[in-house]
């Protein structure tokens, strides 16, 4: 029996209020999408099916580089993260795995770790290593790179302490690592271009060996910052060059923040699916830069335009195609909580309205050059209000209706800051 954060009738209570009002939307949009030959059933199973990862260093208030302002209540360690996330996928039925960050989420004895995610029902994602700051105690700085620092030395302990994340991911069940650097120049002249990415190249060989048979290594590229002039992995080219230089373990992962604004974000991940190489996301939002912002809250039609991709390659049946989802934002003004509640609404919306494009018409009026068509195929898609879609998705699976309401109406914030005291300073999430 899973173990609940919060109480199964308060959620049921929240639920009961709502449930005349959702039925009656439910079969509203139910006879409207069986107008078009959509079976409302089928779209809600799918979304049902459709899990996203949340990331450990997610549930803490983040921060930005002027300030922190922690919230009442943060996990003071990985074990109440753990709870927190426990909390969003009870609520949400969306949210069945966590992604650790290490050495943040750093645990003397991971067994216990895999028992705690096992008895309130989360299993672990992707391990996410770090070599863009200093640990505490740790003998040489990455303030000049790591897995591509001109010292060898320092190159090898930042293998090291990605093989240590393979350990710990195996010791939990996790299936795949993460390694994005914060390596690149602030100065023109001040690295190689060459030179860097070759040493760069070369850790990632060695962490690749070490990689077990059935794992995948994702890399991230990220245009610029901590590095300010150029960085090492900068764009999904270097980041297809990587994944191509590994080997077929290898693959490029998008942190949908990471690129120049009005960069065409989902034209990038079709080719990346073409190509056999699209390793999963890092989903948030943002305005001007890597922000960080609550996924879909600035600009949801973009988040729907990736997942009309995502949705053509799982219709088309794509060869290698098996993107893993995961969160990656900085909740700075929300409770965390919160935020990652609605983000992982938003990505099931955008999901949700994907599948509804009329795929084989969108193919006819793109032969025809039919632009004016083809343009309103997908509009009509995402017009479309799919929130009792979403809503009976989770009711279903013994989620919330209204996961926000019900999480407000449980207290739990309140209850854990009584035995969590405040957190200074803390790391800001900004990966
Ligand atoms: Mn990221």
């Amino acid at each position: 029996m899973t173990e609940q954060r919060i109480a199964g009738e308060i959620v049921s209570a929240d639920n009961e209020k709502r449930m005349t009002a959702l039925n009656a939307d439910y079969d509203a949009l139910g006879a409207k999408l069986a107008r078009d030959g959509i079976d409302i059933d089928a779209i809600t199973g799918k979304v049902a099916q459709f899990f996203v990862a949340v990331p450990s260093w997610g549930v803490g208030t983040g921060g930005t580089r002027f300030a922190r302002f922690p919230g009442i209540g943060e996990p003071r360690n990985i074990f109440d993260k753990i709870d927190d996330c426990a909390v969003i996928h009870q609520l949400t039925c969306a949210t069945p795995t966590v992604s650790l960050h290490i050495p943040w989420d750093k645990v003397n004895d991971p067994k216990r770790l895999k028992a705690h995610g096992d008895a309130l029902g989360l299993g672990f994602d992707a391990m996410n290593s770090n070599t863009f700051s200093d640990a505490p105690g740790q003998e040489k700085s990455y303030k000049f790179g790591s897995l591509s620092h001109t010292d060898a030395a320092i190159r090898e302990q930042a293998i090291k302490h990605n093989i240590e994340c393979i350990e710990i991911g195996e010791a939990i069940g996790s299936k795949a690592l993460t390694v994005w650097i914060g390596d690149g120049s602030n100065f023109p002249g001040q690295t190689n271009f060459t030179r860097s990415f070759e040493r760069y190249l070369d850790s990632m060989k060695t962490i690749y060996k070490r990689l077990p048979e059935d794992w995948r290594i994702f890399s991230e590229h990220k245009m610029y910052e901590p590095a300010f002039y150029s960085t090492v992995v900068q764009d999904w080219g270097t980041n297809y060059l990587i994944a191509t230089e590994l080997g077929e373990k290898a693959y490029c992962l998008v942190d949908l923040g990471h690129h120049a604004p009005n960069v065409n974000i989902e034209m990038i991940v079709a080719r990346l699916i073409q190509f056999k190489k699209l390793g999963g996301f890092h989903f948030n939002d943002s305005k001007y830069g890597d922000d960080d912002l609550d996924t879909g809250a600035i600009d949801p039609h973009r988040l729907f335009l990736v997942f009309n991709e995502l949705v053509d390659a799982e219709h088309r049946r794509a060869e290698n195609f098996h993107p893993a989802h995961m969160i990656d934002q900085s909740h700075n003004v929300t409770d965390p909580i919160e935020s990652l509640i609605r983000s992982a609404n938003e990505i099931r919306r955008a999901y949700a309205q994907a599948l509804l494009v009329n795929r084989k018409a969108l193919e006819g009026y793109q032969d025809d050059n039919d632009a004016l068509m083809a343009s309103e195929t997908l509009k009509s898609a995402y017009r479309t209000d799919v929130e009792p879609i979403l809503a009976t998705a989770r009711l279903q699976a013994g989620g919330a209706i209204d996961p926000i309401a019900a999480y407000r109406a449980s207290g739990y914030r309140q209850a854990v800051s009584k035995e969590r005291p405040p957190v200074v300073g803390g790391s800001g999430g900004i990966v």
